[in-house]
């Protein structure tokens, strides 16, 4: 209670404990990240009232969230294409839910569905649903690896036991087999293979995906704001360079790039004439690199990041260094890092700092946006 007059406000995140997170589920078990009911059944509410006779009605046909493109497609007319300017699409996994909405008792055309997230997995078929958690790891330990083979499964006849209360694997053992060769067969069929669990590097390899061997980043100012963490460059445990050339004539301040927030993240600004790096370790440790007065005119500022691995073996952790037209200003060593993420709901932001700001040094300011001209900022990776 001693953040009562905080809750809610700038200075918070919308996050709550895992034991309201389980009240909030009830009757269902668990909660995000698992792959029983609790964190994985969700009300859809659907208004088409030109569409729909009923109103007000509630359908319980079992549907998976694949389902929701394939019946806009369906009720919009919208056909789905096998090919689209010349690319192969991938097939449509959904079917649409438009039965349902003037029949309340039809069967649904959704009778199995296969679930895998960080290793947990389940299988609805026909209304039964067999169900893991791996490892029994919660969601708050996120960086667990334990072997699959040792999971327990849970078996459960949705279909009269709807909150999961009742696990009948001992009763139904070949029911359960069954269930789990299917998991597996759908599994392989839908790419989940190979299993991976460490649910910190599987969310830190994102970014892999996205940019592959890519080294060099630029973004132009205005416009490159509010750039989902995830989809700015992947810096977290690599040598990297932050670089861009400002006209200064002494009055300028703001921030030139920041990703991340109050939780997390890393910023370079200007303020007092001075510039600097602030990165923010978890909302409480800062490492921050400053300069002297900078000159005035043309000037080429560079944040060099060099990784040498962290305190913790295995995890990130380097040197930071800045450059004023090419001479070292000033180093700072940066044991403690992220490894994945700085925070769910923060960008990245060239020319300001959106959502809530990285640094202490500019929390009271409204976003601190730069005051000067900022062309561009160019992020390297260089290792
Ligand atoms: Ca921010």
């Amino acid at each position: 209670m001693s953040h009562y007059d905080d809750w809610g406000g700038p200075n918070t995140y919308p996050h709550f404990h895992a034991g309201w997170a389980m009240a909030g589920n009830t009757p269902f078990k668990y909660f995000k990240q698992q792959v029983h009911n609790g964190g994985i059944a969700d009300a859809l509410v659907i208004s088409w009232p030109k569409g729909i006779k009923s109103k007000g009605e509630v359908r319980n046909q079992y549907h998976h969230i694949t389902d929701v493109g394939a019946t806009i497609l369906d009720v919009t007319g919208t056909p789905f294409y096998d090919e689209l300017d010349g690319h192969k699409q991938m097939s449509l996994d959904g079917v649409s839910m438009r039965y349902s909405f003037d029949k309340n008792d039809a069967p649904t055309n959704h009778p199995e569905q296969y679930y895998e997230l960080f290793g947990n997995r389940a299988l609805y078929k026909d209304g039964w649903k067999a169900v893991t958690i791996h490892a029994n790891r919660m969601p708050w330990n996120v960086n667990v690896t334990a072997p699959f083979e040792t999971d327990i499964w849970e078996l459960y006849h949705i279909d009269r036991d709807f909150s999961e209360s009742h696990n009948v694997a001992d009763q139904y053992p070949e029911k359960l087999e069954e269930l789990k060769a299917r998991w597996d067969e759908l599994a392989w069929h839908n790419n989940v293979y190979p299993l991976f669990d460490d649910m910190l590097m599987r969310i830190a390899k994102q970014q892999d995906r996205l940019f592959g061997d890519r080294k060099v980043f630029t973004y132009y100012s205005p416009g490159a704001v509010r750039i989902a963490e995830k989809a700015s460059p992947p810096v977290k445990g690599r040598s990297h360079t932050i670089e861009t050339t400002l006209n200064l004539t002494g009055k300028e301040e703001g921030v030139i790039v920041a990703c991340g927030g109050f939780t997390g993240g890393y910023t370079l600004f200007i303020k007092n004439n001075k510039l600097y790096y602030d990165y923010n370790y978890y909302h409480g440790l800062y490492y921050r690199l400053e300069s002297p007065q900078l000159p005035k005119g043309n000037v080429d500022i560079k944040f060099n990041f060099i990784e040498t691995g962290g305190k913790t073996k295995g995890l990130p952790g380097g040197k930071g260094e800045l450059y004023i037209n090419g001479s070292k200003v000033d180093e700072v060593l940066m044991p403690d890092m992220h490894v994945s993420t700085f925070s769910l709901s923060e960008t990245f932001d060239v020319g300001i700092d959106a959502g809530t700001p990285v640094s202490n040094k500019y929390r009271i300011t409204n976003h601190y946006p730069y005051t000067g001209e900022l062309d561009k900022v160019v992020v390297t990776l260089t290792e």
